[in-house]
């Protein structure tokens, strides 16, 4: 593989390990209730991120939903920042008042992030018409679950973009479920990818555990969107319950051994094993306790930060 390559290749593990080991410290610190955010933690879904905003880079322009922890950390590498948003302290991106399902840094390629189910998706189509006039090099990104495309917005948005050619890039996240409903009860459909190209839009399915796969599929869809959007759909499973820290095994809706057998197929997993089978593994050991290292110091700074002054409660609110 060539040095170039190599580079890339460790950049993809570094923020998908950035993300899980983050979540990791999440599970151990949210036990001490420091931190008053809603957790809808990203365990499982770490390659669909790091591939995309890897690909994506400087160009970001990201509007993502409520699921925003492996959005946020693959598109900034942002520890610090992170860990104070949660913390819910002045040194966060959103002044500590946005948490964990509003983690955003525009100055950094993430727009916004919602809690209001496919509201991030019209936006996206909004940026990409403005970039087209400003004629900039930004890529408007809308990344939503299998549970958005059940709102008509979504369906507006795939019209309108085809339509007007707009460059943008849906990057849909399927994990079957909402919350605990699989697709199967709320689809009537078997295949969105099939319907979205009858839109005229270009559309694929893929594997959303392999995060080399997924940064050349962004790659090749980015040189794309010149002629319009393109859509694609990326298969994954949510490790954790859909809200909280835990597991969720013995809820009802979906059995320990399916996760078992996701297991075998985890992202990180799957990269580390070809970086070590080219012989980096002291390469690998070196980045991980420099990751834990970062993850371990922003969480002490975010731990000594200050919380936002009660006068700056509307600031960043409606300017
Ligand atoms: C407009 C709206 N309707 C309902 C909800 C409640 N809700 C929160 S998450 C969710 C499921 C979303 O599933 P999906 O889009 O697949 O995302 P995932 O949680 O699987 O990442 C629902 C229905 C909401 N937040 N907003
Ligand atoms: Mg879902």
């Amino acid at each position: 593989m060539p040095k170039t390559n190599t580079v890339h290749s460790l950049t993809l593990y570094r923020k998908m390990y950035m993300t899980r080991k983050a979540e990791e410290r999440i599970q151990i610190e949210d036990k001490k209730n420091e931190m008053k955010t809603p957790m809808h933690m990203s365990m499982g879904e770490e390659a669909i991120s790091a591939g995309v905003c890897a690909a994506l880079n400087k160009r970001a322009q990201i509007f993502s939903t409520y699921r925003t922890h492996a959005v946020y950390l693959s598109a900034t590498e942002d520890l610090k920042g992170f860990f104070a948003e949660l913390y819910g302290k002045a040194t966060g991106p959103g002044g500590g008042k946005g948490g964990s399902m509003h983690l955003a840094n525009p100055k950094r390629g993430v727009i916004f992030s919602s809690a209001v189910v496919a509201t991030n998706i019209a936006p996206a189509l909004g940026a990409a018409f403005a970039n087209r006039r400003l004629g900039n090099d930004k890529v408007a990104t809308t990344f939503f679950g299998d549970g958005a495309v059940d709102e008509g917005v979504f369906w507006e948005s795939i019209n309108l973009a085809c339509l007007w050619k707009l460059p943008v890039l849906f990057v849909y996240e399927d994990n079957n479920l909402a919350i605990h409903t699989p697709a199967s009860i709320r689809h009537s459909y078997k295949n969105i990818v099939e319907i979205v190209k009858k839109f005229g839009c270009p559309a694929v399915k893929y594997d959303g555990t392999d995060v080399e796969k997924i940064y050349q599929l962004t790659e090749s869809a980015l040189k794309q969107l010149k002629s319009g959007p393109f859509f694609m759909s990326l298969k994954y499973y949510r490790y954790l319950e859909h809200v909280g820290i835990g597991e969720d095994f013995n809820a009802g809706y979906r059995s320990k051994e399916e996760f078992l057998k996701w297991q075998k197929i985890d992202p990180l997993d799957t990269q580390r094993a070809r970086l070590v089978k080219l012989g980096l593994e002291n390469t690998v050991l070196a980045l991980e306790k420099k990751v834990l290292k970062d993850i371990n110091n922003a969480v002490d700074l975010a731990k000594s930060a200050p919380f936002p002054e009660p006068r700056d409660l509307y600031r960043g609110v409606y300017e």
